[in-house]
């Protein structure tokens, strides 16, 4: 039986990939790398230093900075991250996510988050939903980012589950795969035929709700 779900944030909590691509535009344009939309999906769920050499590799230049000159630049596109969320409020929760934490309390589930991204507490705080989780990975403990299972099978431990009675909700490719690789049932958020590895799809957050899971063979 499922007794906990562990929630991916951004493009599934809230849409903070716009702000990420607003800060990584700018990195891309101080090394020299055009911008696209290619460039910037390819960026979803990326961990924050293997988006900068996704970018450095796109134009060409991943032999031309040292590992200090990188680190540079990824903090460099924190600092200027972290301005644009700061205007982050309630309002910005994806349509449907209130409800359905509201759903998952009520019926008495565990909630954890696995996100890669380190700025997840602060973020949360500014939604005003971060008491709603029972953990939150820390993603500098992890030792590998998504596809790899870990940030999942610590999203179960977190809440002291076993990952097969944990549903990992996920908005990106790499996503799902980490939540399949894990041994958790996998719900995908977007395009059907992107995450077709899914086991229960969504096409949004507001058609996201506990009866349509449950209607699932899982429970
Ligand atoms: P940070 P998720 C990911 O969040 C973002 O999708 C990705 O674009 C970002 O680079 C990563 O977090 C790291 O974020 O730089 O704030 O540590 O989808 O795993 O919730
Ligand atoms: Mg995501």
């Amino acid at each position: 039986t499922i007794k906990g779900f562990a929630f991916d944030l951004d493009g599934v909590i809230t849409d903070t990939a716009r702000f990420h691509a607003q800060a990584w535009h700018k990195t891309a344009d101080a090394v020299g790398t055009p911008w696209s939309e290619t460039l910037a999906n390819g960026l979803r769920g990326v961990s924050r230093m293997d988006s900068l050499e996704l970018i450095l590799r796109t134009g060409g230049h991943e032999q031309d900075y040292t590992q200090a000159q990188k680190e540079a630049l990824a903090q460099q596109k924190n600092d200027n991250y972290q301005a644009l969320i700061q205007q982050l409020t309630p309002a910005d929760i994806l349509p449907g996510i209130l409800q359905f934490l509201d759903e998952l309390q009520q019926a008495h589930y565990l909630l954890s988050i696995a996100s890669a991204s380190k700025n997840a507490p602060f973020i949360l705080d500014k939604l005003g939903i971060a008491d709603r989780f029972d953990g939150i990975v820390d993603p500098n403990t992890l030792h590998q980012g998504k596809p790899d299972p870990e940030i999942f099978i610590r999203a179960a431990e977190i809440i002291h589950l076993p990952p097969t009675q944990v549903i990992g909700i996920e908005d990106a490719i790499a996503g799902i795969a980490a939540i399949n690789a894990a041994g958790e049932v996998s719900v995908g958020i977007g395009d059907p035929q992107v995450l077709s590895a899914a086991n229960i799809n969504f096409k949004d957050t507001q058609a996201l709700t506990l009866k349509h899971i449950q209607q699932s063979v899982y429970f």
